[in-house]
């Protein structure tokens, strides 16, 4: 099955032409237990399931208006984006699974995730073109199908149609049917999420590849699903017991592996830098020294720290470069 076979399924009986224009926002998401590996490529079917925090009001709006033109014209925080650019070549792409013959699309995306937070992902871009998307088709689609429409632009994507904890069922269908992200019935928002920035330079090997090469070729590999089973049980019974120390020890120890199958890979890769390292290590002589404070890391050099409420103060004395994520409301707080 391709992707244009899952999208027919999905809109069999669905309007196919855009009536109007489509606006939508998406938040951003960080895992703390990983996506790592597809099972099938095309329709990035994941060989885990995953659990996320959604970040608020840090994402993606999006605006998606059907237009008589020959060419898409795709806008990015106020700045129009060649058809050359990997940005408009991949969205326009995605918009080929839905346009009718001789439609094109103008869209407007706003990312209001600081690009210095480190946190800008294709996730949440996805999720709100396929909201929007949703809204100018008139499908009337649920939270499940609307999942499945942005895993296929974006794996991750599937985690940001929803706020709050998010767990993304890996499913086992060769059609990916199954496959698709909820929400889980939790609040807890005496949980804070930072971001230490290490490096704002374009990563040297895109996450798609670095999983494809780590699938292929890491012998670590083979010990991950166990891992990602163990930790999803310790993470719902950390969240349904507010156990943060469970939460951060299970959400750290998910993403040193996922580095370790990655350095495991050939040729390796390796997304840290001298700073990552030192910084970790400044976290966890924090740690050492009675502070509780966990860090989870994506497919970058910079780290996400994991702390209480009660001990913001102390976490920003000590990390005053901490850009903290209000998930409940707008921007960095
Ligand atoms: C995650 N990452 O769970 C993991 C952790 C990166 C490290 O999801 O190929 O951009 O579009 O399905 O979703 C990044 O992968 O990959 C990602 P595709 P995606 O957040």
């Amino acid at each position: 099955m391709n992707k244009s076979d899952a999208v027919e399924w999905i809109l069999r009986d669905r309007p196919r032409t855009p009536g109007r224009t489509g606006k939508a926002f998406a938040p951003a998401n960080i895992a703390l237990c990983k996506y790592w590996g597809k099972r099938d490529t095309e329709l990035n079917l994941p060989v885990t399931s995953s659990l996320s925090i959604s970040l608020g009001q840090l994402g993606a709006s999006t605006s998606i208006t059907p237009t008589d033109s020959t060419t898409d014209e795709i806008w990015l925080n106020g700045t129009r984006q060649t058809a050359d650019l990997p940005f408009a070549k991949r969205l326009s792409a995605y918009l080929d699974l839905f346009r009718p013959t001789d439609t094109a699309f103008e869209v407007r995306t706003e990312s209001t995730v600081p690009v210095a937070a480190g946190l800008a992902s294709s996730a949440s871009g996805f999720a709100a073109l396929a909201l929007a998307l949703n809204e100018s088709f008139g499908w009337e689609l649920e939270p499940r199908e609307l999942s499945i429409l942005a895993r296929l632009g974006s794996g991750s994507a599937c985690r940001s149609i929803h706020q709050g904890f998010v767990q993304w069922h890996a499913g086992s269908r060769r059609d990916g049917m199954d496959s698709f992200a909820g929400r889980l019935d939790i609040e807890w928002p005496e949980l804070q999420l930072g971001v230490l920035t290490v490096s704002h330079a374009e990563k040297p090997v895109s996450s798609r590849e670095a999983m494809e090469r780590t699938v292929k070729t890491s012998a670590l590999y083979a010990v991950w699903p166990d891992k990602v089973s163990d930790d999803l049980v310790e993470l719902h019974c950390a969240l349904r017991e507010k156990d943060f120390e469970r939460l951060g020890r299970t959400a750290e120890s998910n993403a040193m592996s996922m580095h370790a199958t990655m350095m495991g890979a050939w040729p390796p890769v390796c997304y840290w830098q001298p700073e990552t390292l030192a910084t970790l290590n400044a976290v966890w002589t924090a740690r050492a020294e009675g502070l509780p404070i966990y860090v989870t890391m994506d497919a970058g050099p910079n780290i996400k720290c994991l702390f209480l409420e009660a001990d913001r103060e102390v976490v920003m004395a000590r990390f005053p470069n901490l850009e903290v994520v209000n998930r409940y409301e707008k921007g960095l707080a």
